[in-house]
């Protein structure tokens, strides 16, 4: 058997964990034989929902749960940990302004940043989910000195899933056959889900999709307010299946690697590449090997795509500059 991996998860007891935890002591995320300690955290009026979520847990017997553990402090749930998903972060109330979610939610990374910063293993991949998912993983990069830029992480794949999954819809296709798909920027209204270099087969997207009123009218829109509509039809709950299945995926193609002749999107703090500013968190098309990710480099923009890339970043450099003060 091999040793077990610790994994650190925050906001342990809310919706999206109650499909991601059990996904995980299943094997979907690391591999039907590699065993996994849980390191579970949430806020203390939050403890008591855990003794249900542990009983069911020990109720599914799964043979590569090997052990569990479940705080309120930071430091304890990152102690040692190989894997931190920082999903932990107050929900977006009514009329509350991205500003607003911004202010209440900082401060948790700050804690979180300096807590991964002195107890998690030095490689630890972490990926931050709460959001807004982008900026709160950039101050936990920057309250994370000792750590490496390239140890963090935001998600853009749920993004990146929904809009291969229109494509395949749309074209009457398997989604394995759709590749290449790309979600810059912000994961947000200004993200930018672009087909034009998403391939089916040896062919390209937009020349089998005719009708470029459709990728416009229909798909940018559908994929840039998908959290919303998912709200709406759930009756204010927002995406928690489908986030936790993206976060699986992140994970999974982080530590294993991408496919051969295809890439996902990942947040990423970025290099400089495409005129995004070294160090923001940016949605890119990345490869995997060897537990490292890489930014596809190289790809043609047309000038409307590269407007969509800028409007995504501007947003970004207002969110950073709104939390200067909670940044190292
Ligand atoms: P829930 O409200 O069900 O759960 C949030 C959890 O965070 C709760 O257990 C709560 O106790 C905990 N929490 C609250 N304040 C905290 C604090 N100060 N420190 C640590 N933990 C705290 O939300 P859920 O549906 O699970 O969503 C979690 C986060 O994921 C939200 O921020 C949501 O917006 C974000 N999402 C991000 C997505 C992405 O693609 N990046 C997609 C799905 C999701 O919307």
């Amino acid at each position: 058997m091999k040793p077990p991996i610790r994994i650190a998860i925050t906001g342990a007891t809310g919706q999206i964990c109650y499909s991601l935890l059990f996904r995980i002591a299943a094997g979907d995320m690391l591999g039907k034989d590699q065993p996994v300690i849980l390191q579970l955290h949430d806020i203390s009026e939050a403890l008591p929902l855990f003794d249900g979520i542990v009983m069911e847990l020990l109720d599914c017997a799964f043979p590569l749960l090997t052990d569990i553990i479940t705080t309120d402090n930071p430091k304890t749930a990152f102690n040692n940990v190989d894997l931190a998903i920082l999903v932990g972060a107050r929900p977006r109330s009514e009329n509350m302004e991205r500003k607003d979610l911004l202010k209440a939610n900082g401060p948790i990374f700050v804690e979180q940043g300096r807590a991964l910063d002195e107890a998690a293993k030095r490689n630890v991949k972490i990926l931050v989910v709460g959001n807004p998912a982008n900026t709160n993983a950039y101050i936990a990069m920057k309250n994370a000195p000792n750590l490496k830029p390239d140890n963090f992480s935001a998600m853009l794949r749920l993004d990146h899933n929904r809009a291969l999954s229109q494509v395949a819809q749309k074209l009457s296709q398997p989604i394995s056959r759709v590749k290449k798909m790309i979600v810059w920027g912000n994961h947000s209204g200004t993200q930018y889900p672009d087909l034009s270099h998403a391939m089916v087969g040896d062919e390209k997207v937009i020349s089998l999709i005719k009708d470029s009123a459709w990728i416009e009218d229909y798909f940018l829109p559908t994929i840039q307010r998908r959290g919303m509509t998912i709200i709406e039809a759930r009756h204010g709950k927002s995406s928690a299946a489908s986030a936790a299945n993206a976060i699986i995926n992140h994970m999974h193609d982080w530590i294993f690697g991408t496919k051969d002749n295809d890439w996902v999107s990942m947040g990423i703090p970025s290099d400089g590449s495409y005129g995004i500013a070294e160090g923001v968190i940016y949605g890119f098309p990345v490869t995997c090997h060897t537990g490292k990710y890489a930014i596809v480099e190289g790809l043609e923009l047309d000038s409307t795509s590269k407007e969509k890339l800028q409007k995504s970043y501007q947003e970004l450099i207002e969110e950073r500059d709104a939390v200067q003060h909670l940044l190292n």
